[in-house]
């Protein structure tokens, strides 16, 4: 009976040979992946650590170059895309080694038979999440996004660490070797060294005859590789070429029709993204409009003032106060985590004046509150470096004209190098703590 179950298993390996399937493309697709993961682990811890430091952390973040954030978040959100086609290509790649029998063999076996089925599930959880997260689709999720997402790349970059211990010599081997073609296509596969560990375990295991008479292993997991490597993979539809141009066509054209959501450059062809340039008001895209945070009355009302409160001082500005105060212009973007960035031009005082105003110490956190209640982008903080920038104001002006309600009139932060969500609309008060 066993045996039956290995021989079909070794059929359905036999069947599935393909040059595409050699430990080479797992290899040259599986450092791609690792590096799209490590690129989407980096930004986004930046990107929670920014949102959420710990005491010690707020003097970390630079308030420059003005764009970090939103090169980050670009960054973190294009290489998460590109994750989709990378890690599919990799599991066409591999998938045969699912067909082993026994399923486990040793200790090592399940760890990292179990280490991978929890990297493939959490990975795929996690773009799957992530791209929902880009479309706002919230409301569909039975768990908090962030601390979901945040908590699973951990979970990822665990078992991927496992992943690459194990693999090690598989990874090693085939960093730099190829397997090659003969002038009829057919693949020739790089030698195969005789004191190989991978080949030795080979040879003590059941072996089947193939088509031709030829020995042919029941390969292990990873060693499905060695066995691989002793027989030429037959012609098939997908070949090396095929599944590599596949990911690489993919990947180009996710990038070129969603990018433009964060990099400029890549707007004209922003088809698939769920925010668009140029859009909104002032030709601004909106992420929560005034009527949505229901602050309409309080941001129209002719009482609206902007309270500055310092540690011995407290001050009130009505808009035209703040009118008053010397008035800069710049050029900032809003880079929300959801993945789209658009620089605009602001104009109004600089925080760092309210603050002196007030007689607030240098090195003062500013906290920023909102008229709206009961949401979390309510309130925001920020370290010095932030607070003291000459870029960092109070906007009065977006693009030419009046701060409009949907971006925060009366009165709105814009700092450099920080996430949209720390952008706080519809201020009513600044205090230093
Ligand atoms: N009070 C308040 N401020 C807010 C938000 C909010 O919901 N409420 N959304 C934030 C988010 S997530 C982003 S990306 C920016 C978007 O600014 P915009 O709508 O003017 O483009 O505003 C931020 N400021
Ligand atoms: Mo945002």
């Amino acid at each position: 009976m066993a045996d039956m179950v290995q021989r079909v298993m070794h059929g359905l390996r036999y069947s599935l040979r393909s040059s595409a399937r050699t430990p080479r493309m797992a290899v040259v697709i599986g450092r791609l992946l690792a590096a799209a993961f490590l690129l989407c682990f980096a930004t986004g811890l930046y990107s929670h650590f920014i949102q959420d430091p710990a005491p010690w952390m707020v003097g970390l973040f630079p308030s420059r170059p003005s764009f970090l954030y939103q090169l980050t978040q670009g960054i973190h959100i294009t290489a998460g895309i590109v994750c989709f086609p990378l890690l599919f290509g990799k599991l066409y790649s591999v998938y045969p080694a699912l067909f082993v029998w026994p399923p486990v063999k040793s200790k090592t076996e399940l760890l990292e038979r179990a280490s991978i089925a929890l990297f493939v599930a959490a990975s795929l959880v996690q773009i799957t999440i992530g791209i929902l997260n880009t479309y706002q689709a919230y409301q569909i999720f039975l768990f908090p996004f962030r601390q979901t997402h945040y908590a699973l790349s951990y979970v990822i970059i665990g078992s991927l660490a496992i992943h690459i211990g194990i693999k090690l010599p598989v990874i090693n081997r085939y960093w730099r070797k190829r397997d090659s073609y003969d002038q009829n296509g057919d693949l020739v596969v790089a030698e195969t060294e005789r004191d190989d560990p991978l080949v030795g375990e080979i040879e003590n295991i059941p072996t089947v005859v193939g088509d031709q008479g030829e020995t042919v292993g029941v390969g292990l997991t990873g060693r499905i590789y060695a066995w691989i490597d002793k027989t030429p993979a037959p012609k098939t539809p997908v070949t090396r070429r095929t599944l590599l141009g596949a990911i690489t066509a993919s990947a180009a054209t996710l990038v070129a029709f969603t990018a433009g959501q964060s990099f400029r450059v890549l707007d004209a062809t922003n088809i698939l993204a769920p925010r668009k340039n140029d859009t909104g008001p002032e030709s601004l895209p909106v992420n929560r409009t005034a009527k949505a945070a229901k602050v309409i009355p309080a941001a129209m009302s002719a009482d609206w003032r902007l309270s500055v409160v310092g540690p011995h001082d407290s001050h009130s500005f009505t808009r035209a106060d703040l009118e008053a105060l010397p008035q800069y212009d710049v050029e900032l973007p809003i880079a929300c985590v959801e993945g789209w960035s658009q620089t605009a031009r602001w104009r109004g005082p600089r925080v760092r004046d309210l603050m002196d105003a007030v007689g607030a110490p240098e090195g003062a956190i500013v906290r920023a509150t909102s008229l709206e209640m009961g949401s979390i982008y309510a309130v925001s903080e920020m370290g010095p470096q932030f607070a003291r920038d000459e870029l960092t104001l109070i906007a009065l002006e977006l693009n030419g004209e009046i701060l409009d309600i949907d971006h925060g009139y009366p009165a709105r932060l814009i700092a450099p190098a920080r996430p949209g969500v720390l952008q706080t609309k519809w201020l009513s008060s600044l205090e230093a703590i």
